[in-house]
């Protein structure tokens, strides 16, 4: 080799690999029954018009590593990407242009995908689709109509989520702290009719499935908390004076007796009916003011109670006592039965709201009998005795909850029921760039499905696809759109104007990729019989409750239709740490207010000259465009390579952990390399050292064939865990020992196995510097296209000895076994051995006498 060998070209070599991998059609896979299986899977991204960051890297390149290592283990690996291009990003992204979507979404898309393509991404780009393609959303369609025939879709009137600035209705999950987990506005309520998934038809299943998946435990906790099971009674109770009665649901059905009042939501029905003329003008001012909050306002315990009393009271079955009713915004309409019955001496809520006003606290429950007339100084919501309870008094918790809902039972005045905090899914938008939901309503036959022969319902171009603010689609502005025949009675109707909200389209897109292509159906069952569940999963922890939702909903509704045979989606998820970047803010000037939270005054990093320097304070912040700080691939790719870039992100901390984004560290990954590169072509490479490997080896070239394999086998198991960033450590120590070896002048088949061991490791990791060695060690084709070499178990074990092993008392074998090797396995090693197998035949072992280290004696007779 005449060629200077001291630095890598990392332009020309990755340009050189991405160019044959490329013609090659390296990462196209179709299915193979000969083999296992793996579906690698990055969660579906918005291609906005900011490209990626290498924060975005920080998923994308450890999955690629993981399906490559896939790939070289013998799996047949599918790993895909497309784009979830409806939805808001890309509609707000258009509208602030002036573009139509439909123009930036592909310019986008194209933009990502050169990214992708910069870093070596392997994905099988002949499954790419877009989610706003009409051949995909065809099938997002019909299954929109499959849950509409399984009764799982429905239309009606509800007080939904509104955003002012997006102008639109948003999903429970999309509310953060009432504010819109996009734009940040304080959301409103607003009556509107809207489409529902029936979600909570597969609350339990939901549930219940959690348990089988390799999740981490917070997520699966945060979907617990979220579908939120509780267990109580639901029972009837009288308003006095008058035929009306209301249900109360109650987890603690115990403290019955401890009820002094009772709370109804301000929009509860009965509100109105019940409460007495004196009441009412400051009842009504109190239900309108509730009205403009958000449920998750309403909810939170540091907010101070208030509400009023209507006047009316109720009765209290349990004991005939009479108690008030009051209405209070910190219950909720869309909980239980949107009333409860109060028990401020172990409630806290209740306990704070009688403290306010004056009501009545009583204990009903204690720690023994003893303390029944113990004052509270606060809730008390422990487990105990039943105390001040009638014939109840002194009766176990769970025993009196048990025999007060048989009780009610058996009056027929209430039942144990199971309660999900979990609501149904809101899945329409009045906006323009989603995919149209296929219904038709129709003045003689109500609302009728688009027939599927009719699929799809084309999304039509607009002049104006800005919100229109009303509450209606702009869609509902098109003549064209709108007015259609019925397709059940052929009359005048009216199509549904409204768009599926984004998260539809994500939610059976990982089974789209098992048959891209197929114009007959959304996927060949058998495609994705094989392909799927996703094997691994890779994303954010932010779709928790969203996206990974709904998806499991929809796998669910497919498996009872019989389409598929499995209902969990994603086996297993890793959610990556986030990429921090340095942040410039400002200190706040004397008239301006910081909110909660906030710090200083975000600036752009080009503004942070012209500000005094005793202003101006730095922070480590999520990377993103808004932001200021992004730092692209493109620039990492340019300056140090692709595979510096691989390395970096897979070196610089736990998959998990968010990191501060360095350049620093991005120099010291192409360090490692080019002393790759120098280790590798430096030395003379004999393509023939497994043949050489039965020579004695000296102890300098016994201790790198060690270091050789036990590094094999602690960079597959750390890989396999997604422990990348050790797996690197494992590689530089690696090289460390090859380093050494070779300055101190050894060379032999041992050096020659730790490179081509070494060169087909790191290809997951750096594939095209690895690509361009294979190539010059003299190899041709592809590393992928090949499989890593299995560690020899006996050759990682540090340093071996050898074992007599003798047959009443005469040498027979000799063992060749790791130092550490304990008794018992020396003494199984010895009877399966070979020789002492012949010697000892037809012979009975009476004795096995084991000297570690040294020898084996076996008495036969
Ligand atoms: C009396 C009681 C006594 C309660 C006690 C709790 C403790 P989870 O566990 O989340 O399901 N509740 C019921 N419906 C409500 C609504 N629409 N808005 C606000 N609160 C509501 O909560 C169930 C408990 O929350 C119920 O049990 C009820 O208060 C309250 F020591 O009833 B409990
Ligand atoms: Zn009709």
């Amino acid at each position: 080799m005449s060629e200077p060998i001291d630095k890598f070209d990392h332009k020309e070599i990755d340009a050189k690999w991405q160019k044959r991998w490329r013609e090659a059609e390296l990462f196209k896979v179709t299915e193979d029954a000969t083999g296992p299986k793996s579906y690698v899977l990055d969660m579906f991204p918005y291609p906005s018009g900011a490209g990626i960051s290498v924060g975005h890297c920080r998923n994308y390149i450890p999955s690629d590593c993981y399906a490559r290592f896939m790939r070289m283990r013998g799996n047949n690996v599918l790993h895909p990407m497309g784009w979830d291009a409806f939805g808001q990003p890309a509609e707000t992204e258009a509208i602030k242009r002036g573009s139509h979507p439909r123009e930036t979404v592909p310019k986008y898309v194209a933009n990502y995908k050169r990214q992708l393509n910069l870093v070596g991404i392997s994905f099988d780009w002949s499954r790419e689709f877009n989610s706003s393609e009409p051949d995909y959303y065809k099938w997002t369609q019909w299954i929109f109509l499959l849950l509409y025939k399984r009764g799982l879709a429905y239309r009606s009137m509800a007080p939904a989520n509104w955003c002012p600035q997006e102008k639109t209705v948003l999903a429970n999950e999309e509310v953060q702290g009432g504010l819109c987990w996009r734009c940040g506005s304080r959301v409103e309520k607003r009556d509107l009719p809207q489409w529902f998934l029936k979600i909570t038809d597969y609350a339990e299943r939901l549930l219940h499935d959690l348990d089988g998946l390799e999740w981490s435990e917070g997520l699966k906790m945060m979907q617990r908390n979220w579908i939120g099971r509780s267990e109580g009674v639901e029972f009837e109770m009288k308003v006095d004076g008058t035929e009306h009665s209301f249900r109360v649901f109650t987890t603690r059905i115990d403290t019955v007796f401890g009820m002094t009042f009772c709370v109804f939501a301000p929009e509860h029905p009965l509100v109105v009916r019940i409460t007495t003329d004196e009441r009412r003008a400051e009842v009504e001012v109190y239900a309108k003011r509730a009205q403009a909050l958000s449920e998750i306002d309403r909810m939170a315990t540091e907010r101070e109670k208030s509400g009023v009393f209507t006047g009316a009271y109720a009765i209290n079955p349990a004991n005939g006592a009479r108690v008030p009713i009051w209405v209070a915004d910190y219950v909720l309409m869309g909980y239980g039965t949107g009333a409860i019955m109060a028990v401020p001496g172990h409630d806290e809520r209740d306990f704070e709201f009688a403290k306010k006003y004056g009501l009545e606290i009583r204990r009903v429950i204690a720690d023994n009998s003893s303390l029944a007339d113990v004052p509270l100084e606060k809730a008390e919501p422990a487990y105990g005795v039943m105390v001040n309870a009638g014939e109840y008094s002194g009766v176990a918790c769970d025993e009196g909850q048990r025999r007060l809902g048989e009780w009610f039972e058996a009056q027929r005045t209430g039942e144990r029921k199971v309660n999900y905090r979990l609501r149904d899914w809101l899945i329409s938008r009045q906006r323009y760039w989603g995919c149209p939901i296929p219904m038709i309503h129709c003045p003689s036959c109500g609302m009728v499905p688009v027939p599927d022969t009719d699929l799809p319902v084309l999304l039509p171009d607009v002049d104006n696809y800005q919100p229109t603010g009303t509450g209606e689609s702009p869609l509902a502005a098109i003549p064209e759109f709108i007015n259609v025949n019925c397709p059940s009675c052929g009359g005048a109707a009216r199509r549904e104007t409204d768009t599926m909200a984004g998260s539809a389209c994500s939610s059976w897109y990982f089974l789209r990729y098992a048959d891209p292509k197929n114009d007959q159906a959304a996927f060949d069952p058998a495609k994705a019989a094989y392909w799927l569940p996703v094997d691994c999963y890779v994303g954010g922890t932010e779709h928790a409750v969203g996206h990974l939702l709904y998806a499991r909903f929809w796998t669910k509704v497919l498996q009872d239709a019989g389409y598929i045979t499995f209902g969990e989606p994603f086996l297993k998820l890793m959610n990556q740490g986030s990429v921090l970047g340095l942040t410039p803010f400002r200190k706040p000037r004397e008239n301006e207010t910081l909110s909660v939270g906030q710090e200083g005054i975000l600036v752009r990093p080009e503004d942070v000259p012209s500000i005094p320097q005793d202003q101006v304070f730095w922070r480590w912040e999520r990377m993103s465009k808004s932001k200021g700080n992004v730092v692209t691939p493109d620039e990492m790719v340019e300056d140090f390579g692709a595979d510096s870039l691989r390395i970096y992100e897979l070196f610089v901390a736990p998959f998990e952990m968010n990191i501060q984004w360095s350049s620093e560290g991005m120099q010291g990954a192409n360090r490692f390399l080019n002393r790759v590169w120098r280790a590798v072509l430096g030395a003379k490479f004999d393509r023939e050292w497994r043949s050489k490997l039965e020579q004695p080896f000296d102890g300098k070239a016994k201790s790198l064939r060690q270091k050789t394999h036990s590094s094999l086998a602690k960079v597959y198991e750390d890989i396999s865990g997604f422990r990348f960033n050790t797996a690197v450590a494992a590689m530089m120590e690696w090289l460390n020992e090859l380093q050494d070896f070779q300055s101190s002048g050894g060379s032999s088949a041992a050096e020659s196995e730790a490179i081509e061991c070494f060169v087909r490791a790191l290809s997951p990791m750096a594939p095209h510097l690895a690509d361009e060695m294979w190539e010059r060690l003299g190899f041709s084709g592809f590393l992928l296209g090949d499989r890593l070499i299995d560690p020899d178990p006996a050759v990682a074990k540090a340093d071996t000895v050898t074992i007599a092993v003798q047959v009443n008392g005469k040498l027979r074998s000799t063992l060749e076994v790791p130092a550490e090797t304990v008794g018992p396995e020396l003494e199984r090693l010895a009877l399966a051995d070979q020789k002492v197998v012949q010697h000892t035949d037809g012979l009975t072992v009476r004795k096995v006498i084991v000297v570690p280290g040294r020898l084996v004696n076996i008495v036969a007779s």
